[in-house]
C-alpha cells in the first residue's frame, strides 16, 4: 500500500518555494486519500546551530504553515522529528550502512558547508542517512520533494538496496521521489540562477508564508526580469530564466499547464503580467498568512497536535525498528 513521507525544516522564513515544491503537493497527495505522514524536522535543522528560542518558534509556526496550507491533522500524521525517538535509532542503523563516499558526494553538503568542510558538523556530513532514516522507518513509498532533494532521495534508495543486499532481505522499499508539477525548482526573485531559500540575505528574493498582500504585491512588482514581453510559446523560455520563473510560479498557483499561461498571457510586458502575478500570488497565499497568525495565538494547540502526531507515527515506526533490530541481530528485539 502507498504511503507517503515528507518533512521541512524548521528553520524558519518558510517561502513560496517551500509552499509550491511541498506544501502545496503533500496536500494534494492527502486529498487523494493516500496515507500521509508529514514531518517538521528539527533534528535536521541543528545540523548547522539554531537558536533555541528561534527554534521552538519556527517548528511551531511551520506546523501552523502545514494546518494553514490544508494539511488536516486528523487525517495525515503531522509531528515534530524529535519526539519520535525511532528517527535516530534507524538513523544509527542506517549510518553504519552508508559509506563515507556516498556522503562525500552530496552536493547539499558541500554548498552548506563551504569552503571549511573541516568545521561543518558531523551532523551536516551525515543528514542523507537521517533523512534516509525518517522515510524507511515508515517504509513510505512516495516522498514528495522539491529538485534540490533528488540526490538525497537517490541516496535513500542506495542506503535502502544496500541493506536489503547485506543482510538478505527485501525488508525496505526503494522509495520513489515524487518531484513534479511547475514549480519544482522556484528561484530567487532577484537572480533568476539561484533557488529561491530561506537562508538567502535578502528577504526580496523570497515571499514568505507570513508576507502581507501588500509585501508580496512589492515583490513581485520588483523581481528582477528582461525587458522583452512574454513569449506565447514555451521554447524562448529556456534563455529567461527570471521570466520562466514567474510564468511557472503563476502556472503552479493557477493549476494552470505553462502552455495555458502563455496562452493567455503571451505578448503581454511584464508591466501587465506582475500585477495579475501578484493578484493571484495574493489570492492564493493571505488566506494562508492570516490563518497562520490566527493558529499562533494558541501555541498549546499546535502542541497537543503535535504530541498526538507524533504517537500515532511511533505506532508505525516502533515496530519497523524492532523488526530492523532483530534482522541485523540485536538481543531483544
Ligand atoms: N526553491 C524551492 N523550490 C521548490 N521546492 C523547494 N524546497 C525548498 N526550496 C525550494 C522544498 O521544500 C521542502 C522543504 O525544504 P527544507 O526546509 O527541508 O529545505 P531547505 O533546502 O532547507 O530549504 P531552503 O529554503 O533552501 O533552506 P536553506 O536556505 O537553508 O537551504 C523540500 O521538499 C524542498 O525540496
Amino acid at each position: 500500500t502507498p504511503r507517503v513521507f515528507s518533512g521541512i525544516q524548521p528553520t524558519g522564513n518558510l517561502h513560496l518555494g517551500n509552499y509550491l515544491g511541498a506544501l502545496k503537493r503533500f496536500v494534494d497527495s492527502q486529498e487523494e486519500g493516500i496515507s500521509s505522514i508529514f514531518c517538521m524536522v528539527d533534528l535536521h535543522a541543528i545540523t548547522v546551530w539554531q537558536e533555541p528560542e528561534d527554534l521552538r518558534h519556527a517548528t511551531r509556526e511551520l506546523a501552523a504553515g502545514f494546518i494553514a496550507s490544508g494539511i488536516d491533522p486528523t487525517k495525515s500524521i503531522l509531528f515534530n522529528q524529535s519526539q519520535v525517538p525511532e528517527h535516530t535509532q534507524m538513523a544509527w542503523v542506517f549510518n553504519c550502512v552508508a559509506r563515507m563516499g556516498w556522503m562525500k558526494r552530496m552536493t547539499q553538503f558541500k554548498d552548506k558547508a563551504g569552503k571549511n568542510a573541516e568545521n561543518a558538523s558531523l551532523g551536516l556530513f551525515g543528514y542523507p542517512a537521517l533523512m534516509a532514516a525518517d522515510i524507511l522507518v515508515y517504509h513510505a513509498t512516495h516522498v514528495p520533494v522539491g529538485e534540490d532533494q533528488k540526490q538525497h532521495l537517490e541516496l535513500t534508495q542506495e542506503i535502502a538496496r544496500k541493506f536489503n543486499h547485506d543482510y538478505a532481505t527485501e525488508f525496505f522499499p526503494v522509495t520513489k521521489p515524487v518531484i513534479e508539477g511547475a514549480a519544482t525548482r522556484v528561484m530567487s526573485l532577484r537572480d533568476g540562477s539561484k533557488k529561491m531559500s530561506k537562508s538567502d540575505p535578502s528577504d526580496m528574493s523570497r515571499i514568505n508564508l507570513t508576507d502581507d498582500a501588500d509585501t508580496i504585491a512589492r515583490k513581485i512588482r520588483k523581481a528582477k526580469t528582461d525587458p522583452e514581453p512574454l513569449p506565447s510559446e514555451k521554447g524562448p523560455l529556456d534563455d529567461r530564466p527570471e521570466a520562466r520563473n514567474l510564468v511557472n510560479i503563476y502556472a503552479a498557483l493557477a493549476d494552470m499547464s505553462i502552455d495555458q499561461v502563455l496562452a493567455d498571457h503571451g505578448g503581454k510586458p511584464f508591466s501587465e503580467f506582475k500585477p495579475a502575478l501578484a493578484d493571484l500570488a495574493v489570492d492564493r497565499l493571505a488566506p494562508i498568512s492570516t490563518e497562520m497568525s490566527r493558529l499562533m495565538e494558541d501555541v498549546s494547540e499546535i502542541d497537543r497536535i503535535l504530541a498526538d502526531g507524533a504517537a500515532r507515527a511511533r505506532q508505525i515506526a516502533a515496530p519497523i525498528l524492532q523488526k530492523t533490530y532483530q534482522i541485523i541481530g540485536m538481543v531483544g528485539a
